[in-house]
């Protein structure tokens, strides 16, 4: 394909997103898939009984689907809302801890529906080494959870991280966080995928370290800036210490004088089961999620 029609394509994608595109969202709807079981790393703001708080709001339970049952939710979906254009993978754990399941469904998702546009959220830590898979895949856009540029900040934030079968913490588990979500950003970006960074504000933790955070992707050329307030997910390492939430307008505090780089502002922080247009959240419409063993739950790689 060359460049100008790659262009076009990636144009008429983007008017299609309704995150991508605060127009978009008027008009269009998106699928989350919860088939991303486990998670590879561990951030002091969520609790393993909720779903992941980079892409949910916590406190809901979620039934976790298999690729094949995730094909079938979107045809329910559809039967409410027809204008779905965006399906994503986005939780309750990491898409790439186990991408066995990510890249599955996106395979038997763009066989069914070649129209729908692919996306994923991910903390980054797998990022790099599952780009090629991506693109074959027709995955186009990427969210990334980029709490810190700066190890000591990232320290107080992430627990530990499992990395090819190896477990680090501390100071270990930051550094090697930071650099890989950097090198899966940048490598992303040189490949063509068009990437958002979602950061969570953290009173206290990196609320300071924000305007760094946006500098830096800008940098990597990155396409859109997220800033998320945390919301205390309950038994969380945070909610225990004391750490409180922040709020919307802590954020537009904090981004309205930043300059050179999009910033995201209808953020509905979804569920990992979420459906339909942002503003109207059809998983609640399509009832209770049936509870399985594993509902809401997600595990620890290990
Ligand atoms: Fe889902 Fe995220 Fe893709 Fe959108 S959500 S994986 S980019 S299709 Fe959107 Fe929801 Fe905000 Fe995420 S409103 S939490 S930014
Ligand atoms: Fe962090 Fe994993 Fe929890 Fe998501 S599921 S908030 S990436 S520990």
């Amino acid at each position: 394909m060359n460049t100008e029609v790659l262009k076009l394509n990636k144009n008429k994608s983007l008017e299609k997103h309704p995150c991508f595109s605060k127009e978009a969202s008027k008009h269009f709807g998106r699928v989350h898939l919860p088939v991303a079981k486990t998670c590879n790393i561990s951030c002091n703001y969520c609790h393993r009984d909720y779903d992941c708080p980079n892409e949910s709001r916590p406190g809901v339970t979620s039934k976790l689907l298999s690729p094949e049952d995730a094909v079938d939710r979107i045809y329910e979906v559809k039967r409410f809302f027809n204008d779905i254009s965006v399906a994503a993978v986005a939780g309750p754990g990491d898409s790439l801890a186990e991408p066995r399941d990510t890249m599955k469904t996106f395979e038997l998702v763009k066989k069914e529906f070649p129209e729908i546009i692919l996306c994923m959220s991910t903390n980054g830590l797998d990022l790099a080494e599952n780009l090629e898979e991506l693109k074959e895949r027709e995955v186009n856009f990427i969210t990334v959870t980029l709490n810190a540029v700066d190890a000591s900040v990232a320290q107080k934030i992430y627990r530990y991280a499992n990395y090819k079968g190896i477990a680090y913490t501390e100071k270990d588990a930051a550094k090697l966080l930071l650099d890989r979500q950097i090198s899966g950003i940048e490598n992303a970006v040189k490949m063509g995928f068009t990437i958002k960074i979602n950061s969570v504000l953290i009173p206290g933790i990196n609320d300071f370290h924000i305007k760094d955070i946006s500098e830096k992707v800008k940098k990597l050329g990155v396409y859109l800036f997220n800033v998320m307030p945390m919301i205390p997910a309950e038994k969380s390492y945070f909610y225990k210490i004391g750490v409180k939430g922040a709020s919307r307008k802590d954020v537009v505090k904090i981004t309205r004088e930043f300059e050179g780089i999009n910033i995201m502002e209808h953020c509905r922080q979804c569920r990992s089961d979420a459906a339909g247009l942002l503003s109207e959240d059809l998983s609640k419409k399509l009832g209770e999620p049936e509870v399985n063993d594993d509902a809401g739950k997600c595990r620890v790689r290990l």
